[in-house]
């Protein structure tokens, strides 16, 4: 373990000390190291394609798009690699909400996910990434 000792503006602190506040942090340096952790894991996964990752992509999609829910379903079988697991919701008469986990390289998570959001009779959806090994 290093000691780092840093110089900020005051307005900063008061900011960074409402927030780990706000975040239930009761000790500042644990606040600031989970920070630094989640700007160099969002860094590496976003410049490294190989960075291993877990995901979760949450889309919307018409239940009454003819052979769409086949597609995802063939998208997933094709990609069981990276596909850990999905879940799936009827939201509303004709819409279905589904999240899936996934495993993998950052890049090919990256694809599959806009491949599935291209999809015809997919509505809007998110991915979320989250850096697998970091320190
Ligand atoms: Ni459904």
């Amino acid at each position: 373990m290093q000691r780092l000792t840093i110089s900020i503006d005051d307005d900063l602190a008061e900011r960074f000390e409402r927030w780990s506040q706000r975040k239930g942090y009761d000790n500042r340096s644990e606040a600031f190291r989970d920070l630094l952790r989640r700007e160099l894991g969002d860094e590496q996964i976003q410049f490294d394609p190989q960075s291993p990752c877990v995901a979760t992509l949450t889309y919307l999609y018409d239940h009454h798009e003819r052979t769409l829910s086949l597609r995802l379903m063939d998208m997933q079988h094709d990609h069981h690699d990276l596909t850990v697991s999905s879940m799936h919701a009827h939201l509303e008469h004709d819409l279905c909400v589904e999240t899936v986990i996934l495993k993998g390289p950052a890049g090919a998570v990256r694809d599959f996910a806009n491949a599935v959001l291209a999809e015809r009779g997919v509505r809007q959806g998110q991915l979320h990434l989250v850096p697998l090994h970091q320190v």
